[in-house]
């Protein structure tokens, strides 16, 4: 697939992929969504690929999903095409960690992209937000609940009900975002973030990651079983016997996913 509006690049094992509909402030349209959702697919299945982080442009994430190609859909329409449904599922799904680097707008329906990644950093410009109410909606991209998990439900309320957004700061303070660093310098954290997760074990990775996604599925005592059995399995594992011997023979593990 031929991508117009998003930039592709792999550099270190991490898979770099930048909403650029810059016009728009990233306006999610359906052809940005589709091109998004492949470049997540084709990055699942390349070999090179250990990580990727999903960024924007300095002014936004993504201001929200695109309001003039949705203003005219009648609900027929949205039930039929199953708007903003399967399309995103790469994403929600993916195998491999996906980070949010949230310059700017995130609001809306890029809130909700930036939420489904594992975790975001975000630049001190930026703003979240889920103002749908103000167009006479609510979220339907998961805000309702993943906001709700991240910040509780006061604030996540707040949001919603009055379409407030929130600055870098109480995002942080709030458990949205994992780190807030300069604007100027998001870009290069971020990939120094990413490159050290591609560094690691990447079945230590995923097993991480679907260990700490179980959290939000189930109960206390199923997920701390959960993660037991997985933490058990890594005995099987050239990779435990690597980092633990690396460990003790004081030198960094040279770990082979195996
Ligand atoms: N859609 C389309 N165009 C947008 C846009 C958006 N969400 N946000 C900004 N733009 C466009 C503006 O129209 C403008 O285009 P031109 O007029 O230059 O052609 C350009 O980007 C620059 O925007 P502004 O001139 O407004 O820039 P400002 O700096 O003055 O303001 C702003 C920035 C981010 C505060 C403002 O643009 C804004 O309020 N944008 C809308 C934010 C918003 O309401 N986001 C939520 C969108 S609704 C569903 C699932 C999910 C959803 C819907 C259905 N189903 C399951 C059925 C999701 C819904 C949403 O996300």
């Amino acid at each position: 697939m031929a991508y117009e509006n998003i930039i592709v690049e792999i550099t270190d094992h991490v898979c770099l992929i930048k909403l650029n509909r810059p016009k728009a402030l990233n306006a999610l349209n359906s052809q940005l969504v589709a091109e998004l959702s492949d470049a997540v697919r084709q990055a699942e299945t390349n070999d090179k690929v250990r990580c990727m982080i999903i960024s924007g442009c300095d002014k936004a994430f993504a201001a929200g999903a695109d309001i003039s190609e949705m203003s005219e859909k009648t609900f027929v329409d949205v039930v039929t095409d199953d708007l903003f449904g399967a399309s995103l599922l790469p994403i929600q799904n993916a195998n491999k960690p996906i980070i949010a680097s949230v310059a700017g707008y995130a609001l809306g329906g890029g809130c909700e992209l930036a939420m489904m990644c594992d975790f975001i950093i975000c630049a001190d410009n930026a703003k979240f937000g889920q103002p749908e109410i103000n167009l006479g909606v609510i979220a339907g991209i998961g805000g309702t609940q993943r906001l709700t998990r991240f910040v509780g439900k006061s604030k996540s309320m707040d949001m919603h009900l009055t379409g407030r957004f929130m600055d870098a700061e109480e995002a942080e303070r709030s458990g949205l975002v994992s780190r807030v660093v300069p604007l100027k310098r998001l870009a290069e954290v971020s990939l120094s973030i990413a490159i050290k997760i591609a560094e690691k074990s990447q079945i230590s990775v995923k097993a991480a990651k679907q260990a700490v996604n179980r959290s939000y599925e189930t109960t206390l005592s199923e997920g701390l079983l959960f993660e037991r059995r997985v933490f058990h399995s890594m005995f099987a594992t050239e990779d435990q016997k690597e980092g633990m011997t690396a460990f003790i023979e004081k030198r960094d593990p040279h770990f082979r996913d195996k």
